[in-house]
């Protein structure tokens, strides 16, 4: 195995953790960094980019920190991962538990988990325990259990491990630029991820970008200053009331002149069809940021500098939640009675289509 795979082995020494000697990896980091390109662009706007977080192993951003709790959690005799989770920690811990050889258990806000999730929670064998309520029940609960448990090991993101390998994304942005962005759009759910870029940025030595925190309304902690007690949006990832990481979000963004911005339901599923529309299939949550920059742009409050540059981070895989695409993308189909110059026909009109 090359030296360099996976996040541990990668920045270790930006972390001083030299002495590991078994590393649980999955090869995750090194994701790519694409050009967005909005249909309201103009040609001499800034320039904006989209981290494809999707691509790592278990399709989501939580893998980056998930390496970095478990080697730990395993190099320290733990034997059992637990997180509560709106599905993807719960299957990042999942898929790391199953590589260490440790046991997973994985508490999550009952019937509000996309499928994918949930196929991948069995997948790699964990148990799935179902609380009434969102995921704030669930943390709750959970880190209630976990008193006097030595062989236990909470691998959500107040776990400081976890935040610190999540900060390896803001490094291969900077990586990839020779710079750090002007701006970041990020979906906010408990503010850990935000909390790590900013991080991330500040270990570097670089002035960290104007952080926008994309939220949904019906989930918008952030933005109005309170807890939620009863979030709801069809962006499940983000269906979170009460985020544990908030003092440092808050600091992130007022620290580097951003804001928490709200963005709709319907604004998010409009987001991912004109993603998809471009080739990149995120998760609604991970819409959340192109919906922010539209309205954003719309609003007239975006930097129009032409030589400025602006990340947008989509956090996961558009198949993690197969229910909600399936309702947003109906399918096109067209009946064909196998004879080549039908065929021809409904391309020619497919071509005039696009
Ligand atoms: C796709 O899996 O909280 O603000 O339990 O899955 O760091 O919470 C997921 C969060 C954004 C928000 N995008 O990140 C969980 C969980 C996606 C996510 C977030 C999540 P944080």
């Amino acid at each position: 195995m090359p030296h360099t795979v996976g996040i541990v082995r990668r920045y270790q020494h930006l972390w001083q953790l030299e002495g590991i000697e078994e590393v649980i990896t999955l090869g995750e980091g090194r994701t790519p960094l694409i050009p967005v390109h909005p249909p309201w662009h103009p040609q001499k706007g800034p320039q904006v980019w989209g981290k494809l977080e999707g691509c790592n192993p278990t399709g989501s951003f939580k893998d980056r920190g998930m390496t970095v709790a478990v080697t730990m959690a395993k190099a320290q005799g733990k034997r059992v991962a637990l997180c509560a989770s709106t599905g993807n920690t719960a299957a990042s811990a999942a898929a790391y538990a199953a590589r260490a050889g440790m046991t997973a258990v994985v508490v999550i806000p009952g019937g509000k988990v996309a499928p994918g999730k949930l196929l991948q929670v069995q997948a790699y064998g964990a148990l799935l325990l179902e609380v009434e309520g969102a995921f704030d029940v669930a943390l709750a609960a959970l880190r209630r259990a976990m008193a006097d448990q030595p062989e236990w090991e909470l691998v959500n993101s107040v776990n400081p491990w976890r935040i610190l390998g999540q900060e390896s994304a803001a490094y291969e942005i900077a990586e990839d630029l020779g710079r750090a962005p002007d701006l970041l759009v990020i979906p906010v759910g408990n503010a850990g991820n935000i909390t790590a870029y900013h991080r991330g940025f500040q270990r570097l030595g670089l002035k960290p970008p104007r952080f926008i925190g994309g939220q949904a309304a019906g989930a918008a902690s952030m933005v109005e200053g309170r807890d939620i007690e009863h979030p709801e949006t069809v962006a499940s990832a983000i269906r979170i009331g009460k985020p544990v990481s908030r003092p440092y979000a808050e600091e992130a963004v007022r620290t580097t002149g951003g804001a928490f911005v709200a963005v709709s339901d319907e604004a998010i599923l409009a987001a991912q069809a004109e993603l998809a529309r471009q080739g990149i299939f995120v998760e609604p949550a991970s819409a959340t940021p192109y919906a922010v920059l539209t309205k954003l742009w719309d609003q007239g409050a975006l930097l129009r500098d032409p030589d400025s540059i602006i990340v947008l981070i989509f956090t996961g895989n558009g198949l993690k939640d197969a229910d909600t695409a399936l309702r947003n993308f109906p399918a096109r189909r067209a009946q064909w009675d196998g004879q080549p110059l039908s065929l021809a026909a409904l391309v020619q009109r497919e071509v005039e289509h696009v």
